[in-house]
């Protein structure tokens, strides 16, 4: 019996009748979208689970970060990691700005606060950092930076949402923070987004912004765009929230049937579990260095042969892509440890619908590799 496919991730969806009243309801109502009651609900409903005041929903994480980068007012160049998925950087393209790659840090794989100071230019107007696999950025020194030159501070924490840290809101620092609210992120609305602000103002703002720069029926006050999130996507928003708090903890049992099965195989490493009150499991990234028989792509390549689409998240680096080749801040040899890391990166299937049995035959898999007979193909340098 050939056994079923298992992907990076799988977009939680409920029993179909689970979500028929809701449609039931948007039916009725007539309003399909344009801040209707379940937009409306699920602002509420969000801002209460992630304990923030000020939330503003988007049609998707893209759009949230090109409207918190309009309301920053960013200009010139702004400072960001090439270990993410490119949205990152392509907001800042869009709005004529140029990115400027510093390099992570080896173990939390989020910008390097010294590689960011040491990036800052006269041009400089904002740091971009990435919250990476839901694991925080050292939010305290990236302030400290982003004080001392008076530069603003936005969070891509698209990964982060369910993330609970110790003593601080992690949503909430920096001048701005946007969530992903995509079909493989924990929580999803099929896409969306969401932008936390820090107070009542700003998300005036943001809404302006998301519905065109509308303040009212006949006044514009800015050049806005369509980012607004339409009304079947906030009911399910509201549905899935119901389930989510089920769903990271079997994620993160299956987090650890990994890190048992997986603990003793030379040459693989699991990522240490950051310092939170509660990770989100969004992902589970392993490393594979040269004490393992296969290159990290052959091992990608066995897996799929498998049928389990494991994921490269992220390779390449941003800065390899052509459009950012060019720049200064993409030259080879400026970003060793993305670079490393972007080469022994794999992010193994994980989501709540997965079993123990399933999370054993990926690991088992794993431990089984042999050399191949061949030489190595695939590996970086
Ligand atoms: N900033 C960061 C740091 C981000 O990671 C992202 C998005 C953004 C900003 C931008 O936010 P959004 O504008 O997207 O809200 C996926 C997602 O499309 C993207 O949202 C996400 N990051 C990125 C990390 O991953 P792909 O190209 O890898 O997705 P795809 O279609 O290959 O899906 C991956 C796997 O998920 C598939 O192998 C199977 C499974 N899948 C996916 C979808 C969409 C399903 O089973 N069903 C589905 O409907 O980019």
């Amino acid at each position: 019996m050939s056994e079923r496919p298992l992907y990076v991730t799988r977009p939680f969806l409920p029993p179909l009748e689970d979500f028929l009243p809701y449609l039931q309801e948007i039916w009725a109502s007539g309003q399909v979208t344009n801040g209707g009651s379940f937009h409306q609900r699920l602002e509420a409903a969000l801002s209460e689970y992630l304990e923030v005041d000020h939330l503003s929903l988007t049609a998707n994480g893209t759009l949230a970060l090109m409207s918190a980068i309009r309301v920053l007012d960013l200009a010139g160049e702004v400072i960001t990691t090439p270990f993410s998925f490119v949205a990152t950087s392509h907001v800042l393209l869009w709005n004529g700005i140029t990115p400027v790659f510093a390099d992570i840090d080896a173990d939390g794989l989020n910008l390097d606060p010294a590689a960011v100071e040491a990036a800052i230019t006269p041009r400089t107007t904002a740091i971009l950092p990435v919250h990476v696999y839901g694991r925080p950025c050292d939010v305290r020194a990236l302030q400290d930076i982003a004080d001392r030159h008076g530069l603003r501070l936005l969070y891509d924490a698209a990964h982060a949402c369910g993330v609970r840290t110790a003593g601080y809101n992690l949503l909430q620092q920096g001048d701005l923070s946007v969530l992903s609210l995509h079909a493989t992120k924990v929580l999803h609305t099929f896409e969306g987004g969401a932008v936390v602000s820090p107070d009542a103002r700003t998300k005036r703002r943001i809404d302006e912004l998301r519905n065109f720069g509308f303040a009212g029926e006949t006044s514009v006050v800015s050049a806005g765009i369509n980012a607004k999130m339409n009304e079947l996507q906030a009911a399910f928003g509201l549905l899935h929230l119901q389930h989510l708090d089920a769903a990271i903890a079997r994620r993160k049992a299956i987090d650890a049937c990994y890190r048992q099965a997986l603990a003793e195989v030379p040459g693989i490493r699991c990522l240490a579990l950051p310092d939170v009150v509660r990770y989100n499991h969004g992902y589970f990234p392993i490393r594979v260095d040269d004490d393992y028989p296969l290159s990290r792509d052959d091992l990608l390549s066995s897996l799929r042969d498998k049928g389990i689409y494991a994921r490269r998240y992220f390779y390449p680096l941003i800065c390899d892509f052509p459009m950012y080749r060019g720049l200064p801040s993409a030259e080879p040899g400026h970003l060793p440890v993305a670079r490393r890391v972007a080469g022994e990166i794999l992010c193994l299937p994980i989501y709540p619908e997965m079993d123990d049995a399933d999370c054993r035959r990926v690991a088992g898999l794993i431990r089984a590799a042999r050399p191949p007979a061949s030489p190595r193909s695939g590996r970086r340098s």
